[in-house]
């Protein structure tokens, strides 16, 4: 499972604050803790700036990769901001994100097409949000297909299925965890991803329904999640649903995140 650490993100208020005042011992800090607990990318969210994102997001970019050895999770859907970031990115970062918009889609292919880029595919269709499983299913097969088109490899395409609060609507859960395991058979060569924190807005102790949720999705075929690895039950869950998915030969990963402590308290 690969996890992106979701905390670098200015829609919360301390990391405003960091980046308003450029406080990059903060960044520096929270890079480094999701690095230590697993995270695989650091997703940097400069979204609340507006016409300062492209610096705001490139600052962030900057201060990340001076703290830890880690690619970035570029999560911004304006070009200007994407093509500043990688200008200073360093490896390969994974963009997220692109979808069936038209305005979206052209504008963010060119950071992807003939490059080894990782992107995130949303399954957002032409005109909006998704409201079930086959909508979903449908967005995701256009979407891939398009950029198969454009000679992506599919092994650099994380769909994302779009988990949203299930405070909001009971079914949602259902929709994603059906387009899930559907966009899983059709594409074995694809990743799936979802934003797991979204589930729980508007809901007393959200770190279980994210813990239960990731834990769902990974029996359905997730493979990777944009998270906090900080929690340690959820990363602990992890493992051990994907041990139980049959994604651990020998259950080595298991065994090792055990003598790794991590199923202690
Ligand atoms: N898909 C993709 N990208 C995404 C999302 C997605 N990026 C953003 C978001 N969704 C995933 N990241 C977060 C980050 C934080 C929270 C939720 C999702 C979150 N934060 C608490 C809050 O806002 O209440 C924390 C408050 C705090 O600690 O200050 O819930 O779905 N591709």
């Amino acid at each position: 499972m690969l996890v992106v650490g979701e905390l670098i993100n200015s829609s919360r208020k301390k990391i405003a604050k960091a980046v308003r005042e450029k406080d990059a011992d903060y960044i520096s800090k929270i890079a480094r803790d999701q690095a230590d607990a697993g995270a695989s990318y650091i997703d940097v969210n400069a979204g609340i700036f507006e016409d300062d994102e492209p610096a705001c997001l490139t600052w962030l970019v900057e201060v990340v990769q001076q703290a830890i050895d880690l690619p970035c999770c570029i999560d911004s859907p304006n070009p200007k901001a994407i093509e500043a970031a990688l200008k200073v990115h360093k490896g390969t970062p994974l963009l997220n994100s692109i979808s069936l918009e038209k305005d979206r889609f052209d504008a963010v292919l060119p950071f992807v097409k003939g490059t080894d880029n990782k992107i995130i595919a949303l399954a957002i269709g032409e005109d909006g949000m998704p409201t079930s499983a086959d909508d979903r299913i449908a967005n995701a097969r256009r979407l891939v297909g398009h950029l198969k088109e454009n000679g992506v490899p599919l092994d650099n395409i994380h769909v994302d299925l779009l988990a949203e609060p299930i405070s909001s609507n009971s079914r949602v859960g259902t929709f994603f965890l059906e387009a899930l395991n559907a966009v899983t058979a059709e594409f074995p060569e694809v990743h799936t991803i979802c934003g797991a924190s979204n589930v729980s807005y508007g809901l007393p102790k959200r770190k279980l329904m994210n813990q239960v949720f990731v834990v769902m999705g990974v029996a359905m075929g997730l493979d990777s999640c944009i998270a906090n690895p900080l929690d340690r039950k959820l990363m602990a869950n992890l493992v051990a649903a994907e041990t139980l998915a049959g994604r651990d030969e020998f259950c080595e990963r298991y065994l090792n995140a055990y003598r790794d402590g991590l199923f202690s308290n």
